[in-house]
């Protein structure tokens, strides 16, 4: 079957033929060679993994005879970089890294990355693999409107670009006006950002008069932020393009972890780099193939920064049937949001893009809200603040949110108390969209 599918594709359908069908014996040849090579790098050049992997039993890297023997080694959690920030965790002398990137977090000190040139060099190429795998092609323009800075997003997807051989235009996030005029002239082929800025810029490009499904736009390439299906039709919708889901975290190396193909049946973990489990975050113990669970990550070539079982918290699911493009990597379900992002509403868990998946395209609403938790005694409860299209008459606005309340409790299970806003109300993203407003532990007024 597996011979069959990639035996009906070209070479020229893959940026990397060779090891994006590897197949898949060959697949964990190569990955066993390379966790323990890892692994080595891990234990013999930071000095916080040695004990940790000691304590493992295992006598060395060598003793790691099958796949199965990760499971023996521990987690790294994202406090573990913190703990030791800034450059506890690399595995290369300060003077070998040719980058540094970081995320700041919404409290604490930042989680500090660090890349050699090497590494700089397998990101580009996985970025670039991925574009391609998205619809990207060499010589196409590339809109780049992720953020670039200390954000892994505008630098990886640059690099990325640029190996893949297209002419990138850095623009980074914000001025959303100018964004549109040098999409209108400059025709990009390819918009790469979160998929909320996307939708700015398409209400942006709305309000000037430029209608960007004519501006020559084909593939969108969008991340860093749970988006859903709907999210994903309504921005197609409004800029004429194949929007693809591109995932990844700078822990790990940054966008281009893993990416859709045209089939959006899943989005390829680049298995020759990286090695991908899912875990029941309670027990930490691996949950069947198939089944939601945590994912975790281990690098398999990264030089400064080798990562065991690192724990995203990004809730998926795995499935490692061949695609029907042919590649033979694992396929990571649409991310639907964080651990972190899980709300608790009177028992039933909910992430906020599932009420993303409810509300947008339903007649009247706008793609746009925000939710604000609030606690009422010992129970937290949500209000949701959507947001009315322009042509709705604001006498309508208690029934648009009458009927939004009545499909999340229909569709999510969950009663949310809904308030219709005025078209502009929800802030705008430059790039991950700020979707939940915590007022829980706000003292009360
Ligand atoms: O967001 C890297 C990236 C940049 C990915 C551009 C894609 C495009 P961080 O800032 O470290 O890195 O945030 C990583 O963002 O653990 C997920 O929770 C979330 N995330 C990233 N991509 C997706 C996605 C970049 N496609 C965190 N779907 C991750 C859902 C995503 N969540």
């Amino acid at each position: 079957m597996t011979e069959t599918v990639a035996s009906t594709r070209n070479q020229s359908d893959f940026l990397h033929a060779d090891v994006e069908t590897l197949p898949r014996e060959k697949l964990e040849q190569l990955q066993l060679q390379r966790l323990r090579e890892s692994v080595r790098n891990a234990w013999e050049h930071v000095p916080w993994h040695k004990p940790r992997l000691a304590a493992t039993g295992l006598k060395s890297a060598d003793d790691i005879k099958s796949l199965d023997d990760l499971q023996k080694l521990p987690f790294t959690v994202k406090t573990d970089l913190r703990d030791n920030y800034p450059f506890g965790l690399f595995a290369r002398p300060r003077t070998e890294l040719a980058r540094i990137h970081a995320s700041s977090g919404t409290t604490g000190k930042a989680t500090v990355v660090g890349y050699t040139a090497q590494d700089l060099s397998n990101w580009a190429d996985l970025v670039a693999r991925s574009l391609f795998g998205a619809g990207a092609r060499p010589g196409d323009i590339v809109h780049n409107a992720y953020g670039y800075g200390l954000f892994t997003g505008g630098l990886g997807a640059h690099d990325g670009a640029t190996r893949l051989g297209a002419t990138v235009v850095p623009v980074s996030g914000g001025g959303t006006e100018r964004q549109v005029t040098l999409m209108a002239d400059f025709r990009p082929r390819v918009l790469c950002s979160t998929p909320s800025y996307a939708l700015a810029i398409a209400e942006v490009a709305e309000q000037q008069g430029v209608d960007l499904r004519q501006c020559g736009l084909a593939v969108g390439v969008f991340g860093a932020e749970p988006w859903s299906e709907a999210m994903r039709d309504e921005i197609e919708a409004r800029m004429g393009l194949k929007a693809r889901d591109i995932y990844g975290l700078s822990e790990i190396m940054g966008p281009g972890v893993a990416c859709e193909c045209e089939h959006r049946n899943g989005l390829h973990g680049w298995e020759d780099h990286f090695l991908f489990e899912t875990i029941d975050p309670d027990t930490g113990k691996r949950v069947p193939e198939g089944e939601p669970g945590e994912l975790v990550i281990t690098t398999l070539t990264k030089q400064a920064l080798p990562m065991i079982r690192y724990r995203t918290r990004d809730i998926t699911r795995l499935a490692r049937e061949t695609c029907s493009c042919g590649r033979t990597h694992v396929r990571i379900l649409r991310v639907t949001g964080r651990n972190d992002d899980m709300l608790i509403i009177r028992g039933v868990n909910v992430y906020p893009s599932q009420l993303e998946a409810v509300l947008v395209g339903r007649p009247g609403i706008a793609p746009h809200y925000q939710l604000v938790l609030m606690r009422e005694g010992v129970l937290d409860t949500v209000r949701m603040e959507i947001e009315a299209l322009p042509s709705v008459p604001t006498e309508q606005y208690p029934l648009l949110a009458a009927d939004a309340a009545h499909h999340i409790k229909a569709i999510v299970g969950i009663s949310a108390h809904v308030d219709v806003l005025a078209p502009g109300a929800i802030p705008r993203s430059q790039g991950k969209a700020v979707r939940v407003r915590d007022l829980r532990n706000q003292p009360k007024p």
